[in-house]
């Protein structure tokens, strides 16, 4: 799929998808054929050459129209959010499976099958704007509904836990992980000291940075991460009746990540790998999909659990209170208009609807203030409520009047409340008729600056998390802690985050050690917990098959044309894309002298982009390939990155040219191409990856 040649415009005849769809046409612009003219409406009688003094005289002040262009030209950057700068976005719909109304009265989980539109931004944290998507990071997971009762944005990531407890140690963290002041370095990583130094000294980031260390901050794709609302929130009953609720989002392609290797490569090779991913998938026709799960625990249980539910750098396992699925998220549209839509839009965890609520969660409460306040400085003043991707589809009515950009006439003499002159409206509306009513908790305690106590225990999940994991997963932890701690200048960070990972497990602490040449000292670890398997990758596989995946076709003159036509066609059918890699892009000559089409040059992509590599035969074909150094190393690399390899005809010669051990898990590798063969290569593709190979 070629992203350049999507028309993202083709839909725009059609009938709107919904109401905010049909909202935000009144604000589309259609390219037309018409005259250039100033923001003025003045038509422009030249482009090209500003109003000058005599052909090579000095350019004049009264040539407006160069004066606008310019300024508007200089004013053309807005401030880049503070975090999560980098992101991708995409329209879709929300559809409820059944009534909640049982825990919540939210008008948009009332119903089996009633859709809400949504706008969806998923981003990276530390990067700027222009970063490398595949970078070490937590990814945000961003959905704003936009239901008849107002929107509810539900601002998640996807790890389910956070960093730190208490939203006023967030500037500190944020300052930590972002480049270092003095000279900006490093973008987008977070292996550096100034980060580890923030750890060290701050136990209870010890559970967030193991998931942080491992393969779910590498995601493969958008489209295969979970999301998670991270802090306890409440849902509220028609009665005023309270139940905890915890969000999960899990994609129907399940959990899949990339390796780190691979992230460093792609990184270069497409920045905007998971960018391009999201939007040529959506493009293609083939909406991503998630399901909306919930885990409630009745007030009566708050104090159940040997952790509070006010602490972020919680989670309550699954086997404990099983994930309830309510409903789906279908992403189905592009945006038109990168700008105007995923970067204007602002998303705020207090724009929740009557039957949401909140919990006293104090990173929480920290965060329903800064996410009106940044988008006041990012936006440009208070009516960015009015942007056409903030808009609600629900009717607007109150007594906030003017600020920069007001775009509202709004009629009458009175913006105040109590009036009569404009007939006492707009009026209140009480929980009968909609109106969103805070819930009553009591509340009372002494003023004070100092964390519960049931908030101290800072490596119990985090033993959860790595006793969950599977072998490989751990490896991976481990590596990445060495790969980290290795980037860091001070010794000193090194033996002291590999002393603080002794309180999480002793054979951990001592693997990163080695890797660091650290000996870590002797503590006494947190109890080996029961596992939780929901927390391990290996157990979110997600449906079965190879839908979505890349694979690349590694040919040159002389392939065997019916060898690529067979598998090429089974796996399309199946859902995969296929892209035929040559020494050059173009026309390759087929070993029948008919011609076969390289779509990509082995100078413009490596296998990092690609999910699995499928060699066809053609005696010549795969001699060009051995003796291409581009060619072995794509191979060599999709192996290294346990991907599935397929072989058929001579190919099998490129393979141990290559030194890919035939019998290796994941590598097919037949003489004919049978059904047999695209079976068991089909098989290997949707394990994703194969993690077992030596
Ligand atoms: Fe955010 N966060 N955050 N955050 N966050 C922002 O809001 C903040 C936290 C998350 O695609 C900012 O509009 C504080 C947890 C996402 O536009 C800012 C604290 C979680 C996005 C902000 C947190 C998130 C943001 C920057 C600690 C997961 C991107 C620009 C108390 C549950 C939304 C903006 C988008 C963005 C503040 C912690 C998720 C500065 C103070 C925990 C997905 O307001």
């Amino acid at each position: 799929m070629d992203s350049q040649n999507q028309d993202v415009t083709h839909r725009r005849s059609d009938a709107p998808h919904d109401a905010k769809d049909a909202q935000l046409e009144q604000y589309r612009v259609h390219p037309t054929a018409k005259h250039l003219t100033t923001n003025q409406g003045v038509r422009v009688d030249d482009d090209d050459n500003s109003l000058r003094a005599g052909v090579r005289g000095p350019t004049l002040l009264e040539d407006f129209h160069f004066r606008e262009k310019i300024t508007h030209f200089d004013h053309e950057r807005i401030p880049e959010r503070v975090v999560h700068a980098r992101g991708a976005g995409a329209y879709g719909f929300f559809e409820a499976y059944e009534s909640m109304a049982d825990v919540t009265r939210a008008a948009f989980l009332a119903e089996p099958g009633l859709r809400t539109p949504v706008f969806t931004r998923f981003s990276t944290v530390a990067g700027s704007r222009g970063s490398a998507d595949t970078v070490r990071d937590v990814r945000g997971f961003a959905v704003k509904f936009y239901t008849e009762e107002g929107n509810f944005d539900l601002v998640g990531n996807n790890m389910p836990v956070f960093f730190i407890q208490d939203g006023v140690k967030f500037p500190d963290f944020v300052h930590a992980v972002k480049p270092e002041p003095h000279n900006e370095i490093p973008q987008a990583q977070s292996a550096h000291d100034s980060l580890w130094d923030f750890v060290r000294n701050q136990p209870e980031t010890t559970h967030m940075m193991m998931w942080l260390m491992s393969d779910r901050a590498i995601p493969r794709s958008y489209r295969m991460m979970q999301g998670f609302g991270v802090h306890t929130f409440r849902f509220v009953d028609a009665d005023g009746r309270g139940t905890f609720v915890k969000f999960h989002w899990k994609p129907r392609l399940g959990v899949h990540s990339l390796v780190w290797d691979e992230t460093q490569k792609i990184g270069g090779l497409d920045p905007d790998f998971n960018r391009r991913d999201l939007w040529e998938t959506i493009a293609g026709g083939d909406a991503p999909e998630w399901e909306l799960g919930v885990q409630l625990v009745p007030e009566a249980e708050e104090h159940a659990f040997d952790f509070d539910l006010l602490d972020s750098t919680k989670l309550i396992p699954e086997e404990l209170v099983p994930v309830r699925p309510i409903g789906r998220l279908v992403l189905d549209r592009n945006p038109d208009n990168f700008f105007a839509e995923t970067e204007q839009v602002a998303f705020h965890t207090a724009h929740v609807v009557p039957g949401i609520d909140f919990t006293n969660d104090p990173l929480l409460q920290a965060r329903l203030f800064s996410y009106l306040d940044t988008q006041l400085i990012r936006l440009g003043g208070p009516n960015f409520a009015q942007i056409p991707i903030n808009r609600p589809v629900a009717d607007v009515h109150n007594n906030q009047r003017d600020g920069h950009h007001q775009m509202r006439l709004d009629r009458g003499r009175s913006s105040y409340s109590e009036n009569r002159l404009g007939r006492g409206c707009p009026i209140v509306a009480g929980p009968d008729h909609g109106g969103y009513e805070h819930h009553q908790e009591r509340v009372e305690g002494a003023r004070i600056k100092q964390r519960s106590p049931s908030f101290d225990d800072h490596f119990g999940q985090a033993a959860l998390f790595w006793h969950s994991m599977s072998d490989w997963e751990r490896d991976h932890i481990v590596g990445a802690f060495r790969f980290e701690l290795g980037k860091c200048d001070a010794h000193d960070i090194r033996e002291d985050v590999v002393a603080l990972l002794a309180n999480v497990d002793t054979e951990l602490a001592r693997s990163v050690g080695a890797g660091l040449g650290i000996t870590p000292p002797t503590r006494t670890p947190a109890p080996v917990p029961e596992p939780s398997p929901a927390l391990s990758i290996a157990n979110n596989p997600g449906e079965e098959g190879i839908h979505t995946r890349k694979i690349a076709i590694l040919a040159a003159d002389g392939v065997d044309r019916a060898h690529v036509r067979t598998v090429a066609t089974h796996l399309t059918e199946h859902g995969a894309t296929c892209e035929v890699v040559g020494p050059r892009q173009g026309p390759l000559r087929a070993s029948d002298n008919e011609e076969i089409e390289a779509r990509r040059s082995l100078l413009t992509v490596g296998s990092p982009l690609y999910d699995a590599v499928y060699v066809p035969g053609g005696a010549e074909s795969v001699q060009a390939l051995r003796t291409d150094a581009d060619a072995r190393e794509f191979l060599v690399q999709a192996y290294r990155h346990g991907k599935a390899i397929g072989a058929t005809g001579e190919a099998d010669a490129f393979l141990k040219h290559c030194v890919v051990p035939a019998d290796a898990p994941g590598v097919v590798i037949v003489t004919n191409v049978s059904t047999i063969f695209v079976d068991a290569f089909t098989t290997a593709i949707a394990a994703h990856r194969h993690h077992d190979r030596a």
